[in-house]
């Protein structure tokens, strides 16, 4: 198989030639799961593990290979396991905040080029949702393409369009029914040769059927959804990379169970332009749009210009970027004081040498 099949670009040969040793390969991760990784390679597919160097480097999870990433790669004298020996560095990375307290990011995928954000039109529809998809697709610089699916549940498509339509901030959207495998053709004109796109959503919006549908086979396992609310069942369990027989590389998810926010404070300029456009004609410039007089933002809520729904999650999420941004900053300068310190101990421990030395 020819690399570039696998996504291979210039970017990745250089970098690779920047660390390349003897009897090295390029390899793309296919599968990751508790540190046990599949590699697909000009070669063929290895079952591969890490170096105690880059386990021991890493600082945080993110450090360790994901699907998408790129590797260094060396056969093992058997020739039947692989070791990965380095990472190289990611085009793109689409990140979450990792669950739990602790405050670090978590890469879902890396190196791909369109992101499918794919929603069902039944109970799982949620314009609050799709605008927190869109913050971190618009954070990674990976191109967002937004799926409305299960179009044969829903009796009021063009109304969800067009509300769809006003959060988009210009980004493409599409209405397919995968089961039926109705209005799917479009993707082929996004996912061509080379071209790695992966699909996120909740569980039970169809991820894995509408890959099924690429694929021309049942290969992907999929779920029914709970008949109450329309909630998927956790069926697809790891991410894996897929090659299309057209061309084209597509790496199915698990359902995102939660989606915390892993991105800059300023990525919400873009994603919620339309406010920050409104925000520009309050008549105060550090207006907080609350009681303000010549408030413009609540004027266009009161006229029915903007959403007051959208408006509020765009004050939730700014708040939670905010936090997130202190948290950084706080490990940031303890991660700083940890060096600072080491580093005088280091010069103490010098002099004192130096000063045993020179004294007698
Ligand atoms: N009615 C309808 N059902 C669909 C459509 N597309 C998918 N489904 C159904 O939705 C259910 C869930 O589909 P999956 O493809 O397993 O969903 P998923 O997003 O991969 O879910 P997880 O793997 O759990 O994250 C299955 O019963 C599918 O048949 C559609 O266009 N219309
Ligand atoms: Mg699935
Ligand atoms: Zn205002």
């Amino acid at each position: 198989m020819e690399l570039t099949e696998l996504g291979w670009n210039n970017q990745f040969n250089d970098s690779f030639n920047a660390v390349k040793s003897e009897n090295v390969f390029p390899a793309r991760v296919a599968t990751a799961q508790r540190e046990i990784y599949s590699i697909l390679s000009e070669t063929g597919e290895y079952r591969a593990e890490i170096t105690g160097k880059i386990r021991f480097n890493a600082a945080s999870i993110s450090d360790l290979p994901v699907v998408g990433d790129w590797v260094m790669a060396r056969l093992s004298p058997e020739g039947n396991l692989a070791v990965i020996e380095a990472i190289l560095p990611r085009k793109t990375k689409f990140s979450r905040k990792s669950p739990g307290e602790i405050t670090e990011e978590q890469v879902l995928v890396s190196n791909i080029d369109i992101v499918f954000l794919v929603n069902g039109l039944d109970t799982d529809f949620n314009l609050r949702r799709i605008e927190r998809y869109l913050i971190l697709a618009v954070n990674s610089g990976i191109k967002p393409v937004i799926l409305l699916n299960k179009t044969d549940l829903c009796d009021n498509l063009q109304e969800r369009v067009e509300e769809v339509k006003s959060i988009a901030t210009g980004h493409p959207i599409h209405t397919l029914s995968a089961a039926n495998n109705m209005g799917i053709e479009f993707l082929d004109e996004y996912i061509t040769k080379g071209v790695t796109v992966s699909f996120i959503g909740s569980s039970g919006v169809g991820k894995s059927t509408i890959i099924n549908r690429l694929l021309g086979e049942e290969r992907l396992k999929v779920g029914t959804v709970r008949e109450s609310d329309g909630k998927g069942k956790h069926i697809t369990t790891h991410r894996e990379l897929i090659l299309l027989p057209g061309g084209g590389i597509v790496i199915d998810n698990p359902g995102l169970r939660e989606l915390r926010l892993w991105a800059e404070e300023d990525s919400l300029d873009t994603t919620f332009n339309d406010i920050k456009d409104i925000a520009a004609n309050c008549r105060f410039k550090d207006c907080k749009h609350a009681d303000e007089p010549g408030c413009a933002v609540r004027a266009a809520m009161e006229n029915g210009a903007l959403d007051p729904k959208r408006f509020n999650n765009y004050t939730k999420v700014k708040k939670e970027l905010r936090y997130l941004a202190t948290r950084k900053e706080k490990i940031k300068s303890r991660n700083a004081k940890v060096v600072w310190e080491k580093n005088i101990s280091k010069l103490t421990k010098q002099m004192q040498e130096h000063k045993r030395k020179y004294e007698h």
